[in-house]
């Protein structure tokens, strides 16, 4: 089955990400199955807003795939972060075509730098999110350290990068992180009344709206975290961090 199932009603295209086996977390395939995806959305004159969310009741999407960057090295993390970022984080946030994320559940890491890079964002009661990078030796690569600052303010976004705690539902809609909490069963019903409020309005307008709501933040920090990210590669604590994940212990840092 695919990886990202597309299904369009009355202008609204819903993207699933479809990896319930290992909770939507983001591979190289899902990258570029969603990359694709909103590629397309963007010359179809038929797809007015998209709603973003993730297979099954438990997982928006559950942070990039840990399987997959644990043997990575300086240069592969910071090409990787770099092309990540431009061809689905960046591209999720520059569609011209509004983006709702409707979060089911987990979103954590790359999940939730992706429903950050989303327009607006709605959270099932059940959601759950945060940055953990730092707890796997490494740091939000895909845009998380700036989206984030972004959206709730430097102060709670830095509790939560170095933290790395998980916030529920109801602290995210206190913080700003998410624009409305529902029970799980309304969620996606309403993400497209969501979507489809904004559907009414002008796409020429929409757009333009985007585009300088947008030009409002500085990109500046975007490449600063893409090298930093690149060199958390070359370290102990990340081959450490990685390492007891995957063999699923806690991992040892120095003092801890
Ligand atoms: N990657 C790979 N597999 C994952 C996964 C992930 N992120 N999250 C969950 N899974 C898999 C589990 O390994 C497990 O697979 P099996 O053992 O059954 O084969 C299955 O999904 C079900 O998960 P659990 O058994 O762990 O389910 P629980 O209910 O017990 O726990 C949980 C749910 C969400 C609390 C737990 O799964 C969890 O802590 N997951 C990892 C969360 C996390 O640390 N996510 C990664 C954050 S770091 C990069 C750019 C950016 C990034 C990385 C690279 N490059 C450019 C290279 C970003 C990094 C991150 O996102």
């Amino acid at each position: 089955m695919s990886l990202v199932l597309k299904s369009l009603e009355d202008g609204i295209l819903t993207l699933t990400i479809h990896r319930p086996e290992a909770l939507n977390a983001l591979n190289r395939s899902v990258i570029d199955a969603l990359s694709a995806a909103l590629e397309a959305a963007q010359d179809n004159d038929d797809v007015r807003v998209i709603v973003l969310t993730g297979a099954g009741e438990k997982a928006f999407v559950a942070g990039a795939d840990i399987k997959e960057f644990a043997d990575f090295d300086q240069a592969k993390g910071e090409d990787l972060a770099r092309r990540g970022q431009r061809d689905l984080f960046d591209r999720v946030e520059q569609s011209r075509k509004p983006v709702v994320a409707a979060v089911n559940g987990f979103a954590l890491g790359g999940g939730l730098e992706l429903a950050m890079a989303a327009h607006v964002r709605i959270a099932s009661s059940n959601a759950r999110m945060g940055l953990p990078e730092v707890s796997l030796g490494v740091i939000p690569g895909y845009g998380g350290t700036q989206r984030l600052a972004q959206i709730v303010g430097k102060g709670k976004a830095m509790e939560m990068v170095l933290t790395g705690g998980m916030i529920d539902a109801e602290a995210s809609l206190a913080c700003g992180l998410v624009n409305q909490v529902v029970d799980p069963e309304l969620l996606l019903e309403t993400a497209h009344v969501m979507a489809g409020k904004i559907a009414k309005n002008a796409p020429t307008a929409l757009a333009a709206a985007l585009d300088s709501v947008l030009a409002g933040y500085s990109r500046d920090g975007f490449d600063v975290e893409i090298q930093r990210f690149g060199q958390c590669f070359t370290t102990h604590d990340f081959k450490e961090g990685t390492t007891a994940f995957l063999e699923k212990r806690k991992p040892q840092f120095p003092g801890s």
